[in-house]
């Protein structure tokens, strides 16, 4: 089966604004859809995301010439060739010839690469996770624990708590156990936020977004405080059942001129907040934080890595950004434990499979990941089933691009009881 059309369509994410899809109709008219998602906390070194810039059309975040560069640069490379996803990166790469995909857009080359690969999947009647499992080599297939966000704060929501992420992680061993699990906690945490006065709206990954108030670090404790209580009245074991994970997303709220990180109106070193997470970490049942300390501060990541690294998951994502050269730097230098895998952040399927392998190869844990900005697409939930990565990010059960992953999960999870073989 060969491919007969490709094309770009600009559609909207779920902050409302333009993002990229790929449209890949097969020989057959079939056609395979693929959607590229966006973040509010971007690493520096991400691939880059390709923006018009037209401050009349959606603030400057129009994605015309990404959709552009699918139809006219793109297209006529891959139309009429069978969808094979590692030899359409391949051309990919070659195509845009730049260290960072500037000349194409990471979103136009992720969007097409994606859809490559939805569409080999397709004309090898195989599910999506089954074909990334036979071409990452991986007998084992299995469905991800899942880090579900509660709280929002950061740059993804409108309040002043500094943490980006704050998420429980369910720990039986059946994913739909565990999402009914989080859907408990989840639904309890909004009553006690409601009974104590806070606003129950919610921030961009669907965790609530209280304005509870942060003049100093204590806010933490207060956030972690809530979530506790939540567990506790969902009749859940904190520590056995349910475990805390953090993203800090410290980049945010760190001064890299003066070098220290401001929680509140309080000014921390590199060590100083170590310190901070070493206590955090005595106190409650925190399993892995993601980014706390900014992606620049590698001696401080160092210290981290040596003073925590036994104790907890410490996973990067700014410093690492999926890409396998700052990967391969911090396994030498001894930095995190785990790595944060979001395929835009680097741009096509293959350099994400490279990233996931580098890192199992190097015993780094993998948790594939979500941006705050998403569309419906659910390839992460393929990605994680199939390179058995074991661990998702992907937001509150709630708000339709969120759910949607869990959906694709569910889905596959019912795959496998209905048809042994599948999974
Ligand atoms: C992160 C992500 C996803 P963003 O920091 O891990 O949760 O956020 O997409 O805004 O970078
Ligand atoms: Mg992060």
């Amino acid at each position: 089966m060969k491919i007969k059309k490709l094309w770009g369509t600009q559609i909207l994410d779920s902050r409302g604004f333009p993002t990229v899809q790929c449209n890949l109709l097969l020989d057959n008219d079939i056609l395979i859809k693929s959607g590229v998602p966006s973040g509010a906390s971007v690493g520096q070194q991400e691939a880059l995301e390709l923006r018009d810039g037209d401050d009349k059309k959606y603030f400057g975040k129009g994605v015309l010439q990404a959709i552009r560069n699918i139809d006219e640069k793109i297209a006529p490379i891959i139309v009429g060739f069978e969808p094979d996803f590692k030899i359409i990166d391949q051309k990919l790469l070659e195509l845009d010839g730049t260290e960072n995909k500037s000349n194409l857009g990471a979103n136009a080359i992720l969007a097409v690469s994606i859809a490559a690969v939805r569409a080999q999947a397709f004309c090898q009647k195989k599910e999506l996770y089954k074909l990334i499992a036979d071409e990452f080599g991986n007998n084992n297939i299995i469905l991800p624990k899942v880090m579900f966000n509660i709280l929002n704060g950061g740059v993804h929501a409108d309040n002043k708590i500094p943490f980006q992420e704050f998420m429980i992680m369910p720990q039986k061993d059946n994913f739909s156990e565990n999402l009914q699990m989080s859907v408990i906690v989840y639904q309890n945490l909004k009553r006690i936020l409601k009974k104590e006065g806070y606003c129950t709206g919610v921030g961009d990954e669907g965790g609530f977004a209280p304005d509870i108030a942060a003049n100093s670090s204590s806010v933490i404790n207060r956030v972690l405080k809530f979530l506790q209580r939540a567990v506790d009245v969902s009749g859940f074991n904190l520590g056995n059942d349910v475990v805390f994970c953090l993203d800090v997303a410290a980049s945010q709220f760190y001064n890299s001129e003066k070098k220290y990180y401001s929680l509140g109106d309080k000014k921390f070193s590199s060590d100083d907040i170590i310190e901070f997470y070493d206590s955090l970490v005595s106190d409650y049942p925190i399993f892995s934080i993601e980014d706390a300390l900014d992606e620049q501060d590698w001696s401080g990541w160092q210290n981290l890595t040596e003073q925590l690294g036994k104790r907890i998951q410490l996973v990067g994502d700014d410093i690492f950004v999926t890409n396998t050269n700052l990967i391969k730097k911090g396994i030498e230098q001894k930095v995190a434990n785990a790595v944060l895998i979001k395929p835009n952040q680097i741009g096509t399927v293959t350099e994400t499979l490279a990233a996931i392998k580098l890192a199992n190869d190097n015993n780094y844990k993998c948790v594939i990941s979500h941006r705050s900005g998403e569309t419906c697409d659910t390839f992460i939930s393929d990605l994680v089933v199939g390179t058995g990565a074991g661990q998702l990010k992907a937001g509150a059960a709630c708000r339709g691009e969120r759910v949607a992953k869990y959906n694709r999960l569910l889905e596959i999870e019912e795959s496998s009881y209905r048809r042994d073989s599948v999974l």
